[in-house]
């Protein structure tokens, strides 16, 4: 082509799990080397940003976009490194993501139903893809790192939570703030987003002084739904989880557990605020913390291919005015 428009390419395929998109990366990405996850992690976060830009920023992607950059794993016996990255940064882990790089990986015919090792930044998950198209994922271990601790948030007064890891740091509130109810998210952001504002002026992070970068509100479910929970997750770049987020709900297990209230093997069935449902359990490991166990569903919709014309401003996403 004369124009330049295919000086550069990039093909990605969308799917999303319960609402939540999921983008990845099939071609075009950039060469991270050969170590460590979180090593490569690190690259694309400071050496190629321009990937997660132009996959999750408008014109192509919006707030709420998750990226999903495969690798050579750098573990062995995987099938795959995996780097998770939405409209702010790269993510330490993400289960939708994962269920929705396993329906693509399904759609391609690149996988066969069973049980397949993924090498993520924060470690090996196994992802099983099962006979009805549904995918399972055995997360990295989980745990409560501290319970009822409070926050005074400007309008809201004193806002209890527990902090805990589920993959990624969430700070856990129930039955407090908005109600959890759709009609509610521009309240429960605002909300959400006042709370993880003073958690970071407070400092009270997770653990070895980690951010908490996702806000999560329970409240019980509706009533026929079926759920035992439902929740609203805001995440690190001020979208709100469309799914009833993986992490979360591994975060939420590991709470449970701690509270004497879910007991290994037992099922959890996660509500998000579409209704769209994660069904969770745990396993005690011999070390105090759980291995959470989350399902759910994912579809593809679609596929494309990125031209980057060296003339368009936003080639490489709108992250501010040209
Ligand atoms: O499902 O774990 C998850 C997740 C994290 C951020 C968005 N979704």
């Amino acid at each position: 082509m004369s124009n330049g428009l295919k000086t550069s390419l990039l093909q990605v395929i969308d799917s999303h799990t319960g609402g939540e998109p999921t983008r990845m990366v099939v071609a075009g990405g950039p060469d991270l080397g050969s170590g460590p996850m979180s090593e490569r992690a690190r690259l694309l976060r400071e050496e190629h940003d321009w990937l997660r830009r132009s996959v999750c920023l408008e014109p192509r992607g919006h707030d709420a976009m998750v990226g999903a950059l495969l690798t050579q794993p750098h573990e062995e016996d995987c099938l795959t490194g995996i780097i998770f990255f939405n409209n702010l940064s790269t993510l330490h882990m993400c289960i939708h993501g994962t269920i929705g790089v396993m329906a693509t990986l399904a759609h391609r015919g690149d996988i066969s139903v069973g049980a397949h090792r993924l090498d993520t930044p924060v470690g090996v998950v196994t992802a099983h893809l099962r006979e009805d198209g549904s995918v399972e994922v055995a997360n990295v271990p989980s745990y409560r790192l501290a319970a009822d601790v409070e926050v005074e948030v400007p309008d809201w007064g004193t806002i209890r939570g527990d902090i805990a890891w589920g993959g990624n740091w969430f700070f856990l509130i129930e039955n407090q703030g908005p109600p959890v109810e759709f009609a509610q998210l521009e309240k429960l952001t605002s909300f959400t987003q006042a709370v993880s504002r003073q958690l970071k002026a407070r400092n009270i992070t997770g653990s070895d002084g980690a951010e908490i970068d996702h806000i999560e509100v329970f409240a019980p479910p509706l009533k026929g739904s079926g759920a035992d929970s439902r929740n609203f997750v805001l995440c690190p770049g001020g979208a709100y989880d469309r799914s009833p987020c993986g992490t979360g709900t591994s975060a939420k297990l590991a709470c449970l557990f701690a509270d004497g209230k879910l007991a290994p093997g037992q099922i959890w069935k996660q509500a998000g605020i579409l209704g769209t449902q994660f069904h969770g359990s745990i396993e005690l490991l011999p070390d105090g913390k759980v291995l959470p166990r989350v399902s759910g569903w994912a579809w593809v919709t679609g596929e494309s291919t990125y031209y980057f014309h060296p003339d368009d401003p936003f080639r490489h996403g709108i992250a501010s005015p040209c």
